[in-house]
């Protein structure tokens, strides 16, 4: 027998159970789709920690002909003691046959001895055909575990419930879509429950991680200070501003500042994927707007609003800051730029609606620093451009951190995650500019780093 665990999941085909062995191994790269008969042959799949494989699972294609199978079962009289043998002889009569195909696949891992998982969907009512899958899988004798997935609801939990326990000595409730990092932990205790023997080794696995969750988190802060830094600090230099007179430097500010976009979504980017890559998510892609800094190309209101400010918010901020003078002063931010601040940034598209083209124009290259002496355009001045990407890095974790491995749509980034930042005190607010704005003097091995990685991470471990 293998040193660690391994459980079969099987049950009918299409209720879920792809995703419950993805979500519970956090391998984005098993096979789901809604489609009925997605997987058709078993396939093995670990957790991994410390390069030790802690337990395995087994997907396996769903039951297909359960009647037949337990009718040839059935064809002789078979003493309860000479069942598991049935069973396995069942297995070897048919293996290559071209008959009994699924059964087969399915019930190979357990005659070798893994554990069960059957899984059902809890928001279809019951009904007695699901009576020879579970009579097949009692006739293993191997120890068994039910799992109701609530695909479309919970509708039929209690039913289920009372036809389950009469096969399964543990009948559980999981969404393996949206089950919570706690959820999984408890799951994998309840697996340690089956068998007297893996319970150690499963709450060892737990702890393990938990320890991980936390390093991960920490690191996870560590890239996302790390990426602010880089898009805070970012700076383009160009020979054509090098070559260029004073006064054509305007006319070519559009195309400099699409370079310059460029690069900040670059830049932003790869610090996501960074992030995904940390937390296991290969094929993660994910419905953000684009970051713009932008002179001329209209963004509207509505998308403006996506960045973590809003109209009223920023009359609140800027009247907030008049209140919070003292703040200010210590932040070494005056309450004009800090008005200045917030109708610049990522909005300044948006902003050119209401305060005319030309109003905007003036104003944006003291927004950039633009310099000609130095050639160089950038770093954003603006000081809400802080709280834009931090806004929006935090939306992107929580929101994939808060996902599925068996998850395969694209990750949506919740509007209210890219407004926390506006929904943080004042207080607050100012202390998080005034972090930023020593992070890109001090660098990210500066004291304010070690700040800002610190409010990052308990951003991210309360949720
Ligand atoms: N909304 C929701 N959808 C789910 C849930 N679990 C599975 N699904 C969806 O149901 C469909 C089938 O899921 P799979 O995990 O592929 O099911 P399966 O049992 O492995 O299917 P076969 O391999 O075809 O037997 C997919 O579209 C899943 O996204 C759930 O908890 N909630
Ligand atoms: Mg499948």
């Amino acid at each position: 027998m293998a040193e660690h665990p391994v459980l079969a999941v099987v049950g009918h085909p299409n209720k879920g159970k792809s995703s419950v062995v993805a979500a519970l191994t956090q391998n984005d790269q098993v096979k789901i789709s809604p489609l009925s008969g997605t997987t058709r042959v078993a396939q093995r799949f670990s957790l991994k920690l410390d390069n030790q494989v802690v337990f395995e699972l087994v997907d396996t294609p769903g039951f297909q002909r359960a009647g037949k199978c337990l009718g040839w079962l059935n064809e002789q009289s078979v003493a309860a003691d000479q069942r598991p043998a049935r069973v396995a002889e069942f297995v070897s009569r048919f293996t290559g046959s071209g008959q009994f195909v699924d059964e087969v696949e399915l019930l190979t891992p357990i005659i070798e001895g893994a554990g069960i998982i059957y899984v059902v969907d809890g928001s279809l009512p019951y009904s007695p055909e699901y009576e020879t899958e579970m009579e097949i899988l009692r006739w293993t004798g191997r120890p068994r575990l039910a799992l109701i997935n609530p695909i479309g609801g919970d509708r039929y939990v209690e039913q289920w419930q009372q036809a389950l326990n009469q096969y399964f000595s543990l009948v559980r409730l999981f969404d393996p879509l949206h089950a919570t990092f706690d959820q999984h932990l408890q799951l994998l205790r309840t697996f340690g429950e089956l068998e007297h023997h893996t319970s150690p080794l499963f709450e060892r696995a737990i702890e393990q991680l938990e320890r991980y969750r936390q390093l991960k988190l920490q690191q996870a802060a560590r890239i996302l200070v790390e990426n602010l830094y880089q898009l805070l600090s970012y700076q383009q230099s160009s020979s054509r501003l090098e070559q260029a007179a004073r006064d054509q430097l305007e006319a070519l500010l559009p195309d400099e500042l699409a370079r310059f976009n460029q690069q900040l979504n670059r830049l932003e980017r790869e610090g996501q994927q960074q992030l995904q890559a940390l937390f296991l998510y290969h094929q993660l892609e994910s419905d953000i707007h684009r970051l713009e800094v932008h002179q001329s190309e209209l963004m509207d209101t509505t998308q403006w609003s996506l960045w973590g400010l809003q109209k009223n918010q920023l009359v609140l901020v800027s009247a907030g800051a008049g209140a919070a003078i003292g703040l200010l002063a210590d932040a070494g931010l005056g309450g004009a730029s800090l008005l200045a601040g917030a109708i610049g940034g990522g909005v300044v598209g948006g902003l050119s609606g209401w305060f005319g083209l030309d109003w905007l124009k003036q104003r944006l290259p003291s927004w950039l620093q633009f310099s000609a002496e130095k050639h160089l355009l950038g770093p954003v001045k603006d000081p809400n451009f802080a709280f834009v990407i931090l806004g929006r890095a935090l939306s992107h974790a929580r929101a994939m951190l808060a996902r599925s491995h068996a998850d395969r749509d694209r990750l949506a980034i919740r509007e209210d995650g890219l407004n926390h930042m506006q929904s943080l005190e004042l207080k607050t607010q100012v202390r998080l500019l005034k972090q930023c704005r020593l992070l890109v003097r001090q660098g990210p091995q500066g004291q304010a780093a070690d700040q800002l990685r610190d409010w990052l991470y308990h951003q991210l471990a309360g949720g």
